[in-house]
């Protein structure tokens, strides 16, 4: 049955303003932390106070008294929240009972307190000393025939202090698998851009937006997952500059936006515009859309009109041609098709591009997760280098990360194929050897868990079961294992779906302060933009029992590797010791880290195209070609739909703040599915049917979600979208980006049976 609260009522207010400003009281007032909550949130983003938890757009260089968001308030809420976890809670629910809970309720139960430990007479977590839960780590992993029967994962909101010393730990127990969130996230990012730009992250800072003539946001919903970004694309517009959106949902904070921070909108009720130009994108049509818009530029080209840059393509790249003659070779019917966009909407766009001297293009999960999504990134370089869009002001690629350290955690080591320079650099410094072949990614570790290969798994924070691909598979491999540890803020599902031994290790959050023998201790944080700025908490720790990220790991390394020379013990108390390691592995963008972290604004690592400076094995920028038009295997059935997982406005990934999409207007129920209304009448049903899904797979196995609400919504006829994690039962695990390993999220074949 569909949740009969459901209530559907569409949002025609701006987005921002006055319903932002409620929802950030109003999530104040139920984590019961309205002053505590808002004396912190004076102190986010701040000179000398901590980083918001929430994403990683940066932030803008104290122009602001207030630099945050309502998402990021209700991040801090949930984090700076009243209520606890305790060892009672945990005598009251056998963990069988706890599964029966939604997300929801186990995040609202509020912070974990003390290390817990799986017992399986009782069916409970029962209380255990720090000490008994480093002993067990250490028996198991020392137990294992293999190091690489441990899989030590990784989620972004990880400081570098700790991730660095974790991959450190890792590699001399003699393993890469780092699975990590990455893995499902911007990893196309991270291996489609070097062989393209020689960098695989962004080359635009936040400055460029105050100086860029068109932005393009691709795939991503800005005012609910970087609504900070909002501010920068409010300023764009009113500076006159075009922004086009490329989006399958009609995002409200893409098309009209009130900043909450603005006084005089916010007093009259005013709003800025915000896309120029919406393009209406079926879900993978981008790739066609690009393609598209390149062709304009050659054919004009063609005609004798000057309009790529020929100065910079001769000089600092290779292949334009082989990708121009493959463009050429697409007729316009076709780029309609696959776009769902009308040839002269393309050619608008691509005149936007072309009359720009400087373009910016962001995205985010939209371009990123398709079957071949790191190839299709590889064409938003391509577009850019035509215009030689690198190197200067307002211009360049702007992937906009999701968790606030998850580009820091890969730059300080989180890398299942990390280089061999990279290796021996650790080799020199730490004076072990480190293993040399790869590990495993997400998609690999479910795997090796289902083949009884991995036996062991450690959670640096995140919510593994829920965030992978095929719930009902992953539940299943996760439960074949020796041990599961969960080192965590907040109860999850990752904890109930656990291996024979299990452990609950609870840490001190980011808005928290970290004192120890030495005083009181920072971390540091790499936003999207590649600034490194130090965080430092505020708030008491939520319990005497929680232990920094850091501690805990150097107490597992102190357990698992007990003929280690490294100093693990000075590190727990001496953060600067492992900043001054970080320096020494990475003299070239972390030289004088320690002198540098001082400045309170912090400092922007090196980013080589910006001095176009090109490290590919060519030593120019690539253009490289995918041929065709199909970023995903396209299936012959007439049946089917594409299915993109989405988050909410109230939702931080497999974190549910509440049952709302304010902006997308549905109330009290995430059992929903947007449809266009022709492909629900083509169905033969009713509006708001309740509905089941079922993927259409070729590998036997029946993956079907029931109970779906059908909501009538302006989505491109043939795509349909639904919510993460709900929805992750649908998702194949072998559906991924071969590149990347990148789970295709965003374009899984479906079809609607009856309920
Ligand atoms: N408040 C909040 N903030 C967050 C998060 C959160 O859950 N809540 N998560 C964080 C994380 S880890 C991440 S990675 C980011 C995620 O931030 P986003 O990238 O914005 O994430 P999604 O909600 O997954 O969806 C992105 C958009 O892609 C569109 N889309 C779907 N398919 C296609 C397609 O084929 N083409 C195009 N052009 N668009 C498509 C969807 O309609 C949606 O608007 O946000 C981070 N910030
Ligand atoms: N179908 C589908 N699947 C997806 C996606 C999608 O769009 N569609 N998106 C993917 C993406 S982009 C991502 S990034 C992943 C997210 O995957 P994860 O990063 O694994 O998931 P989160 O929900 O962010 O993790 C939340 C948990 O982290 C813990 N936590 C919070 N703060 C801290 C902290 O400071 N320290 C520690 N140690 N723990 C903390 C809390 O206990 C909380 O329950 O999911 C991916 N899965
Ligand atoms: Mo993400």
């Amino acid at each position: 049955m569909a949740d009969e609260n459901l209530r559907f009522k569409p949002y025609d207010h701006p987005a921002g303003g006055w319903g932002a400003a409620a929802a950030t009281a109003k999530v104040l007032l139920e984590q019961s932390v309205v002053t505590k909550g808002s004396r912190a949130l004076l102190a986010m983003n701040q000179p000398g106070g901590f980083k918001c938890p929430s994403c990683a757009f940066p932030d803008a260089d104290c122009k602001k008294t207030l630099e945050f968001c309502e998402n990021g308030a209700k991040a801090l809420a949930h984090e700076a929240t009243k209520f606890r976890v305790t060892r009672e809670f945990f005598a009251q629910h056998t963990v069988t009972e706890l599964m029966e809970k939604s997300d929801y309720w186990l995040e609202m139960q509020g912070r974990l307190t003390e290390p817990m430990r799986y017992d399986a007479k009782s069916d409970k977590y029962l209380p255990c000393s720090w000490d008994e839960a480093f002993a067990l780590i250490g028996k198991h992993l020392l137990a294992l025939d293999s190091p690489h029967e441990a899989e030590f994962y990784t989620s972004g909101r990880t400081p570098n202090e700790a991730a660095f010393l974790y991959s450190i730990l890792v590699r001399q127990f003699g393993t890469n698998n780092f699975p990590d969130c990455s893995n499902m996230c911007h990893e196309p990012t991270s291996r489609g851009l070097p062989p393209a730009i020689g960098v695989g992250k962004g080359t635009v800072i936040l400055e460029d937006f105050e100086h860029a003539d068109a932005i393009f946001v691709i795939g991503q919903n800005t005012g609910t997952n970087s609504p900070r970004m909002m501010t920068n694309l409010v300023e764009a517009r009113k500076r006159g500059v075009p922004i086009v959106a490329v989006n399958p949902m009609p995002e409200r904070a893409l098309i009209k936006f009130t900043e909450p921070q603005d006084v005089i909108q916010m007093a009259t009720f005013g709003s800025t515009p915000i896309a120029s130009e919406f393009v209406h994108i079926k879900i993978g049509g981008d790739l066609a859309l690009l393609k598209g818009m390149m062709k304009v530029m050659f054919e004009r080209e063609a005609k004798g009109e000057k309009i790529l840059d020929h100065a910079f393509l001769a000089e600092h790249t290779l292949g334009m041609e082989a990708v121009r003659d493959e463009v050429m070779t697409l007729d316009w019917a076709d780029l309609v098709a696959h776009s769902g966009i009308e040839e002269a909407q393309i050619r608008r766009c691509a005149e936007i591009y072309i009359r720009s001297k400087a373009t910016i293009i962001c995205y985010g999960m939209g371009l990123t997760q398709h079957q071949l999504g790191s190839q299709l990134l590889q064409q938003v370089a391509n577009i850019l280098l035509l215009k030689g869009n690198y190197g200067r002001p307002g211009a360049g690629i702007s992937p906009i990360r999701g968790h606030s350290n998850v580009q820091g955690d890969r730059t300080v080591g989180i890398d299942e194929k990390p280089t061999q320079v990279y290796l021996d650099r650790v080799r020199d410094v730490f004076g072990f050897e480190p293993p040399r072949e790869h590990g495993h990614h997400t998609v690999e570790s479910v795997e090796a868990m289902l083949h009884g290969t991995a036996k062991v798994f450690i959670g640096m924070g995140g919510n593994f079961v829920r965030a992978v691909p095929d719930t009902d598979i992953a539940y299943s491999a996760m439960r074949k294992l020796n041990l599961t540890v969960g080192i965590a803020t907040k109860l999850n599902r990752g904890h109930l779906v656990h291996g024979k031994d299990a452990l609950i290790l609870p840490v001190v959050a980011r808005s928290e302060r970290i004192e120890t023998s030495a005083g009181e201790q920072f971390v540091t944080i790499e936003d999207s933009m590649s600034n490194v700025t130090a965080s430092r908490g505020v708030l008491t720790p939520a319990s005497e029992h929680c232990m920094p990220e850091v501690e805990i790991v150097c107490r597992m390394a102190m357990a698992a590797l007990p003929e280690s020379k490294i100093p693990w013990e000075s590190y727990i108390h001496d953060y600067s010791l492992i900043r001054d390691k970080i320096a020494a592995v990475y003299p070239e963008i972390y030289a004088d880290f320690s002198e540098r972290i001082k400045d309170p604004k912090g400092f922007h690592l090196d980013v080589a195209p910006r001095r176009l400076v090109w490290l590919t094995p060519t030593g120019k920028a690539n253009f490289l070609v995918l041929p065709g038009l199909d970023v995903n295997t396209p299936i012959d059935d007439p049946t089917m739909l594409r299915l993109a997982t989405v988050r909410s406005h109230d939702q931080f990934n497999t974190t549910i703040y509440s049952y709302n999409d304010r902006y997308r207007g549905v109330y009290n129920d995430r059992m929903v599915l947007f449809m266009n209304e022709d492909d629900r009448i083509a169905r033969g049903l009713e509006p708001r049917a309740t509905v089941a899904l079922e993927t259409i797979s070729t590998d036997g196995i029946k993956r079907r979600v029931d109970a779906l609400t059908v909501i009538d919504y302006p989505m491109p006829r043939g795509a349909i979208a639904g919510y993460y994690p709900e929805l992750n039962p649908l998702l194949p695990l072998d559906y991924y980006d071969r590149i990347s390993g990148t789970p295709a999220a965003k374009s899984i074949p479906v079809r609607v049976v009856a309920a």
